[in-house]
């Protein structure tokens, strides 16, 4: 099977993982390239297997090594590099370079001098005290890196994968999938569906009369490292040695059964499972019926059994077991945040700052192409090394964005900034200079382990600037990567709300920042605002939109406490309150 653009960008980025681990460093002109035709395929919308050579080469971002890379992907099914690289190096040496402070080079020397490749080994070679021996490592990283398995819970025996790259896996098997004509419809359920921080595994529903087709299909899917089992109507596979992926084939009629049953969670079945019983039904993956002589009372669609079952649609993101159907059933669930109800988007980057990937010209655009009413560019502040717009920056960007509001009529547009908010609190540049700024989102960048108090403090504070209308991702954490900051978030949120700052929702599935845990403790406090905001870098991180507004689903957060669901008018004396708030 022709592979699809997922499946090519997915063997790019094998190939820049194993490239970082051959240079030995985490970025090199290689690596760069590579990444710059990750975005580019990313954003084309033409199959790049049905391409030559000259046309892929046509493509901007595309440079010719990686385009003959691309020919021998789509000819052959992999790329000969990598699989040399493979050779070498374990693919247990890449999750080794997720940990916090291990590079390339130090998963290098880690194999070169140790002979460790995974993380059951690195674990023994920290109880052995051995790591501190290695070149450029001692005691004190040694013990750094202790800490970061310990907090972000990696044992050997745990198997759970990021959503992030979860997700992206889930999205290119849906992807290649979709291309066979067998397949009618095609879904994810389970704890993905259900927007969980991390999964097992993932499982995936397809609507089919050829389940033999589409069996066969999925096990000789690009990727697939391994086939754990093949039935008539279910196959598990892992793919890219890192996932298992769930299939289970089913008849359109009762797809709405086999979607509630596999998107779970097991918890809220069982829940569902006593309602039925309490009416005289039985629910399972194929329907809800009579118990008395079998009758099928629904199983089409997923709204139709909640019907019958005397409960409004439920959203997958709720469905974890914890009170929601007692609160559907009250009628007390909150309509659904979508991300069409969202009229802003309040943290985008572009290019002026170091890492932003898209012109501002094309920000706009694709906030233009979203149906935004207005946006917030909110390029990197002065204090974050390398990508930081010094002030001379600041007001040539500011003039940049007063051009272009006359190209983009119909956007409102803020000229803003991301500022960083200091281990004492204070943000950059000085009181007098952030006047310059129509809005500002101010988030913790660095001094990600000091004590909780000490952050909920500097978090207060950063709430407490005049200037500051949004705190970014406020605990800082990247899921599977970085823990995030200790703090308590009742009493930032207590401050959030009585100085009219409003507390991100991230939509970035690295981040999910507040979490869905956070979002619960403070929703009940009076007058606090959300702000549900992409943190875009590249004009595709834009549609990551989806993400934050089932976030803010998962939670229960309603729409009126979004603020950048607010028409424009009303989303500018928020903002004007703050200021008058200060001003005297
Ligand atoms: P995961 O994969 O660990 O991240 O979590 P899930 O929720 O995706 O769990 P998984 O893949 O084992 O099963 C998918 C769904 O199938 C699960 O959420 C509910 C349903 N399911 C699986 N096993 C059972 C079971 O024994 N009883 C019930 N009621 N439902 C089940
Ligand atoms: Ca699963
Ligand atoms: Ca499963
Ligand atoms: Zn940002």
């Amino acid at each position: 099977m022709k592979p699809s653009n997922d499946a090519v960008v997915a063997a790019l980025r094998q190939l820049v993982a194993y490239t970082k681990l051959e240079d030995g460093q985490s970025q090199s002109f290689r690596t760069r390239a590579y990444d710059k035709a990750i975005d580019a395929i990313n954003a084309a919308s033409a199959d790049v297997a049905d391409m030559s050579l000259p046309e892929l080469k046509a493509i901007e971002g595309v440079g010719d090594s990686t385009a003959r890379k691309i020919i021998e992907f789509v000819e052959s099914g992999s790329i000969s590099k990598v699989d040399r690289l493979k050779q070498r190096f374990p693919s247990t040496m890449l999750d080794l370079m997720k940990i916090p402070g291990l590079g390339p080079k130090t998963v290098l020397a880690l194999q070169e001098h140790l002979g460790v490749v995974d993380v059951p080994g690195l674990k023994q070679a920290i109880s052995d005290e051995t790591l501190r021996t290695l070149p450029g490592l001692g005691k004190k990283s040694e013990e750094k890196i202790a800490t970061s398995i310990e907090l972000l819970g990696i044992h050997s025996d745990e198997t759970r994968t990021p959503i992030f790259d979860a997700m992206r896996i889930a999205q290119r098997v849906i992807n290649d999938l979709s291309r066979i004509e067998a397949v009618n419809r095609i879904a994810y359920a389970g704890s993905l569906r259900r927007l969980s921080e991390t999964i097992g595994d993932i499982d995936i529903l397809v609507v089919s009369s050829q389940p033999e087709v589409v069996i066969e299909a999925f096990t000789s899917l690009a990727g697939v490292t391994a086939i754990m089992g093949s039935g008539d109507t279910k196959a598990s596979i892992v793919i890219d040695d890192a996932m298992q992926v769930d299939l289970r084939v089913v008849e359109d009629a009762v797809f709405g059964a086999a979607l509630l049953y596999f998107t779970g969670s097991k918890g809220h079945n069982i829940e569902l499972r006593q309602r039925a019983l309490d009416r005289g039904l039985t629910l399972n993956e194929y329907s809800l019926s009579r118990i008395d002589d079998g009758a099928v009372v629904a199983a089409a669609t997923e709204e139709s059994i909640y019907e019958a079952l005397g409960l409004p649609w439920i959203s997958p993101e709720l469905r974890e077991g914890i009170g929601e159907i007692g609160t559907a059933a009250s009628g007390l669930l909150p309509t659904p945040v979508v991300a069409e109800m969202l009229r802003g988007d309040l943290h985008v980057h572009t290019d002026w700052s170091g890492d932003g990937r898209s012109t501002l010209d094309e920000m706009l655009q694709a906030a233009t192409d979203r149906g935004l009413e207005y946006v917030a560019i909110t390029d990197h502040a002065e204090d974050l090394a390398m990508n930081g717009l010094s002030r001379e920056r600041v007001r040539e960007e500011q003039a940049a964005i007063d051009a272009a509001r006359k190209r983009y009529p119909s956007l409102t547009i803020f000229h803003g900034a991301e500022l960083n908010i200091g281990p004492d609190g204070t943000v950059d540049y000085d009181p007098d200079f952030l006047e310059v700024f129509e809005f500002t989102v101010a988030s913790i960048h660095s001094h990600f382990d000091l004590d909780p108090e000490t952050q909920t403090a500097r978090l207060i504070a950063a709430v407490e600037n005049p200037a500051v209308n949004v705190i970014g991702h406020p605990s800082g954490r990247k899921i599977g990567m970085r823990p995030g900051v200790r703090f308590d978030v009742e009493s930032v949120a207590r401050a959030a709300a009585d100085t009219g700052t409003a507390l991100e929702i991230n939509c970035h599935l690295q981040r999910l920042d507040l979490s869905a845990t956070n979002l619960r403790t403070v929703l009940g406090i009076e007058g606090l605002m959300f702000a549900v905001s992409t943190d875009a870098h590249h004009t595709s991180e834009m549609l990551n939109v989806t993400w934050g507004a089932a976030q803010a689903r998962k939670a229960g957060v309603p729409i009126e406490k979004i603020v950048n669901s607010l028409p424009i008018r009303e989303f500018r004396a928020w903002i004007g309150q703050k200021r008058e708030r200060f001003s005297d």
